[in-house]
């Protein structure tokens, strides 16, 4: 739905159209620009606290930058909606992250502004410093290159990285840390602690806004007088700061903190920082939130809301007169705790993503047992390792997406030791209106080619069940459950624990014209085309094979021998998927003229939508599946199919 903006909202198409007001007209312009956020935000979805509190720093970078020949990189890019709006979409912005619409994170084949990629966290500061590099390189020294970076995802072994990278590179690289105290959920870690050390320190602060002015000033003078004032103002921090300054002691100059809601000062020292040469770090206090009370007081739960009533702030839920399935990732949070009560060992680990994947139900039950260990999830799988050293059963969930950035801690500090970890991937196959970045596509690719791995998916809320409660049994090894995001299909799901042997699928219905072989809960929209078929005439079998990893092989060769007509169904990638496996399982057992169709996700990137959208427009949904048994198989008398 489109909604109308503010005066002078309207006129900005272009960063060059906001250049043209006066300073003085840049507070009614973060106005009208937070309120546009919220008019869009509340009717259509999406990321909401974030770019509500990015609003003033949105507006003084635009303003002062010359982008898009400066590059601005948003981490992560939840928080960007200012910026697209500011960059060419205000009139798209109602179509954010709608199927067809302009993506949720900043994308370079959108907007010229987009300068990379982003969705997964801590990727700034690497890219700005490529770009800045490179700029060096070509002999561009008037190019400003600017991550924007929040304290959440500073957290990331890759924004260390490329610190440690960027502070003996002498380029033109700014570092805005957007502080707002918050990852997701609240932030954790020493950083943290750290960082509201600096900003409580009161001789500090007194002095801290003339610094960077101060600088500036003398760098234009020539490089003696900065060299002087350069010495002048490390020992001033020295001496002022209760500890020495870490992002000093990584050879950037730390400048802050500074107020991220004061537009006219925020330009005032971008300004000054264009005139200082080298690595550079912009320390902003902003609140996540900022102009929507209500998300200022539950920044966790205004995160991305949904739909809301923006006058009464009362979030939209469907309502139901009868009691609905749960969230898989609910009986994940429920269940560990069942487990957690009857095991002792069974200890439970989160990358920042506490209220996401539901284990904030543990560490507020078991604190001494459940670790949010922020933006790390590399830190995440090692840690569990170590704790699995020591006869512990860690369950390490991690969005099967980010998981990606695990994979080596996976193989070589899991895998190889054969350790008992439990990798918990939530948000496994399509994860709808994140796209691209967010779906959870090819971990059954890439968990099932290790060595000594487990890789499982359950068809509903029992089977998630009795898969954790099988996991965490004695030398398991290393064991994945994949499942995706969003509601069940039982509503009775709280049911007795009961160990699965592993590798051992299910037939879920008999038939003989063609057998579809599913893994984990698409398998739900098998059995919505079964049905659908049954009633036109037709006879699949449906099998659930539950594990890709190990195969259930006596399954597979009961399947060969019976039907010469075989589909598979993942939501997950097709290359190198559970249909891939079946195949080679073929080619291995020497089954020939059988017909193979596998269903999945194909090979290119699928953009946002809805998980069911994105189902059907990848043929898997029940309607695909119902279209793929009919073209490959004929259709009978319905009476002629066996009860
Ligand atoms: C690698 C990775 N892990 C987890 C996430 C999920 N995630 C999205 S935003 C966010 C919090 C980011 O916190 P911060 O950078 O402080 O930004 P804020 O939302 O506070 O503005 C997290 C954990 C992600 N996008 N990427």
């Amino acid at each position: 739905m489109q909604v109308p903006a503010g005066n002078l909202l309207q006129k900005i198409n272009y960063p060059s159209d906001l250049k043209l007001l006066n300073e003085t007209e840049l507070e009614q312009v973060c106005k009208e620009l937070r309120q546009y956020i919220i008019d869009v935000v509340s009717v259509n979805g999406g990321h909401f606290a974030a770019s509500l509190g990015v609003v003033e720093l949105t507006v003084a970078l635009q303003y002062v930058l010359n982008t898009p020949y400066d590059q601005l990189v948003w981490d992560v890019g939840h928080q960007a909606y200012g910026h697209k709006i500011l960059t060419g979409r205000r009139d798209e912005f109602h179509t954010n992250r709608i199927h067809g619409g302009i993506s949720g994170f900043p994308k370079r084949s959108e907007s010229i502004y987009d300068t990379f990629g982003v969705g997964h966290s801590s990727t700034s500061i690497s890219a700005a410093l490529g770009m800045a590099v490179a700029s060096h390189y070509k002999g561009e020294t008037d190019r400003q290159h600017v991550a924007v970076i929040g304290d959440g995802s500073m957290t990331a072994g890759m924004a260390f990285e490329a610190l440690n990278h960027a502070g003996i590179e002498n380029s033109n690289l700014l570092v805005i840390l957007n502080d707002n105290n918050m990852a997701i959920d609240p932030n954790v870690g020493a950083l943290k602690e750290y960082l509201t050390d600096i900003t409580t320190s009161k001789p500090y602060n007194r002095f801290r806004d003339d610094i960077a002015h101060v600088l500036a000033k003398l760098s234009s003078i020539g490089p003696d007088a900065f060299k002087v004032a350069q010495k002048l103002e490390k020992s001033i921090k020295g001496t002022l700061l209760k500890r020495s300054n870490f992002f000093e002691a990584l050879k950037f100059r730390y400048f802050g903190p500074i107020d991220g809601h004061d537009v006219n000062h925020l330009i005032k020292v971008l300004k000054d920082l264009r005139d200082i040469p080298g690595p550079k770090l912009l320390h902003c206090i902003t609140v996540k939130g900022k102009g929507y009370a209500l998300a200022e007081k539950d920044q966790t739960k205004w995160h991305a809301p949904g739909l809301f009533d923006k006058i009464t702030g009362e979030i939209k839920k469907t309502k139901y007169d009868k009691p609905q399935p749960p969230k898989y990732q609910d009986v994940f949070g429920h269940s560990i705790i069942e487990l957690a009560e009857q095991n002792p060992k069974i200890m439970g680990i989160t990358p920042a993503m506490p209220s996401g994947c539901s284990l904030n139900l543990m560490m507020k039950a078991m604190s001494n047992r459940a670790f949010d260990v922020g933006i790390a999830e590399q830190h995440a799988v090692t840690f569990s390792a170590g704790l699995a050293t020591q006869g512990l059963v860690p369950f390490c969930n991690i969005y099967s997406s980010f998981m990606q950035r695990a994979y080596d801690q996976v193989i070589h500090d899991v895998a190889i030791q054969k350790l008992n970890v439990v990798f918990c991937l939530d948000r496994a196959g399509f994860a709808g209106a994140d796209g691209a970045t967010h779906h959870g596509a090819y971990d059954m690719a890439y968990m099932r080619c290790i060595p000594n791995m487990v890789v499982s998916a359950p068809m509903n809320e029992e089977e998630l069940r009795n898969l954790m409660f099988t996991a965490q049994q004695e030398n398991m090894g290393p064991f994945v459950i994949r499942y995706p995001r969003g509601n069940g299909v039982m509503v009775d799901w709280q049911r007795p624990f009961k160990a699965i042997p592993v590798g051992k699928g299910r037939k879920v219905c008999d038939g003989d014209d063609v057998a579809i072989l599913s893994i984990g809960a698409i398998g739900n929209e098998v059995i919505k085309a079964t049905a659908e078929l049954n009633a036109e005439g037709y006879n699949p079998a449906h099998y659930d094979l539950r594990f890709v990893k190990p195969l259930d092989e006596a399954l597979l060769h009961d399947v060969f021998k019976n039907f010469n007509k075989v589909i598979t169904v993942e939501d997950g990638c097709v290359e190198g998927g559970m249909g891939s496996a079946v195949l080679e399982f073929m080619a291995d057992n020497g089954y020939t003229n059988i017909q193979v169709k596998r269903l999945g996700i194909p090979d290119k990137f699928i953009e946002h939508g809805d998980q069911p959208e994105l189902w059907a427009d990848c043929g898997f949904d029940a309607n695909g599946i119902a279209r793929q048994v009919r073209n490959m198989t004929e259709k009978r008398n319905v009476n002629t199919i066996a009860s």
